[in-house]
């Protein structure tokens, strides 16, 4: 079964990491560099069977980060929770104010000039994906704003224009920019392959939360290659996924003891219900997933 690969790699971890002390101050094992692979072929998608995970919360976030959005209030207002920890930290670290996370949160959903003003988390996925900025020079060495870059369209018109080049990436990490981050992006790097009429993807991730991060991400780069080759009238091909710094929390220990007594089961197969106008016009009811019958959901805190 393809999930193994997953669990192996916990195990391996958790058995094998190097033990240290993390930016969260949690405390990670870790691991560097490993390599999983997923056949994407007839809609599948590598979508963890051995905890139920939240699949429509992963793509409420992936089209978010396609609306070239990074405040985290249309999450807020959908229900998605996965991105407040950030700014409600740095509204505590910047006002004194030690506001509950859930009053915070509720705030940013009722004021709109509050969620503006504390909502953003910088120049995240979004603003790179699809609008990259650039500047031009205006003399005596002064530089004004140029129109930002839509990686994302430029990947779509490369993929149909030039299927075989081996130039299709999509790329977070804007390094004059990563200061102003609330996190610097962990999946940085999407690179696209065609072969055989397949599209196929590469995803480095330069830093992975193998418990709570990594099933979203692999949903997520699925997610996407099964859109793209929508658009580009390809078949998926194969997800590869390609870890950094690889690491389980010292505080996932109960749910690395629970999930790996687990035996994964099934093959989730992604459902495209309609061909959208663009890669921009996708909705989460345009997805269906069928054959997913998750064991149990395993809690486990997230480190910030
Ligand atoms: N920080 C850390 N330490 N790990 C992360 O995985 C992480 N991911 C971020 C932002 N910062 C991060 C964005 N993605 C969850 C999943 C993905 C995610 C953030 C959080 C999470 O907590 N998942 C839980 C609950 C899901 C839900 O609320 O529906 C899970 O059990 O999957
Ligand atoms: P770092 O910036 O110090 O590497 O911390 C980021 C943490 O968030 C790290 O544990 C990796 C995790 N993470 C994921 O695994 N996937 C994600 O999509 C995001 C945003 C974060």
């Amino acid at each position: 079964h393809w999930e193994w690969q997953y669990l192996d790699l916990m195990r391996r971890i958790w058995e094998e990491g190097d033990e240290r002390v993390d930016r969260t101050g949690i405390g990670t094992r870790s691991i560097f560099g490993p390599q999983l692979r997923f056949d994407l072929s007839g809609g599948k998608v590598p979508l963890i069977t051995t905890k139920r995970v939240y699949w429509k919360t992963a793509a409420r976030e992936m089209l978010w980060f396609l609306t070239g959005e990074t405040n985290i209030r249309p999450l807020v207002l959908q229900g998605v929770k996965i991105w407040n920890e950030w700014p409600h930290a740095r509204y505590v670290r910047e006002t004194g104010d030690a506001i509950a996370l859930d009053d915070f949160v509720a705030r940013i959903a009722q004021d709109e000039s509050f969620a503006a003003q504390w909502g953003d988390l910088g120049p995240v996925y979004g603003k790179q994906w699809v609008d990259w900025p650039t500047y031009e020079p205006v003399g005596d060495g002064f530089y004004r704003q140029g129109p930002g870059i839509n990686q994302i369209a430029q990947v779509v018109e490369s993929l149909i224009g030039n299927p075989g080049s081996r130039r299709h990436i999509i790329e977070g990490w804007n390094v004059s920019e990563v200061d102003s981050m609330a996190l610097p992006p962990c999946h940085k790097t999407y690179q696209f392959h065609v072969a055989n009429g397949r599209l196929s993807c590469a995803l480095y991730q330069r830093s992975c939360d193998v418990a709570l991060g990594l099933p979203f991400n692999l949903w997520g780069g699925a997610m996407l290659t099964h859109m793209l080759a929508q658009q580009v009238g390809l078949e998926a091909g194969e997800l590869v996924w390609i870890g950094g710094d690889t690491h389980l929390y010292l505080n996932h220990a109960h749910l690395v003891t629970e999930q790996l007594s687990r035996t994964p089961r099934g093959q989730p197969v992604l459902t495209l219900l309609r061909k959208p106008d663009s890669i921009f016009d996708y909705r989460l009811e345009d997805f269906s997933v069928s054959g997913y019958e998750p064991q149990a959901p395993i809690a486990a805190p997230v480190a910030v």
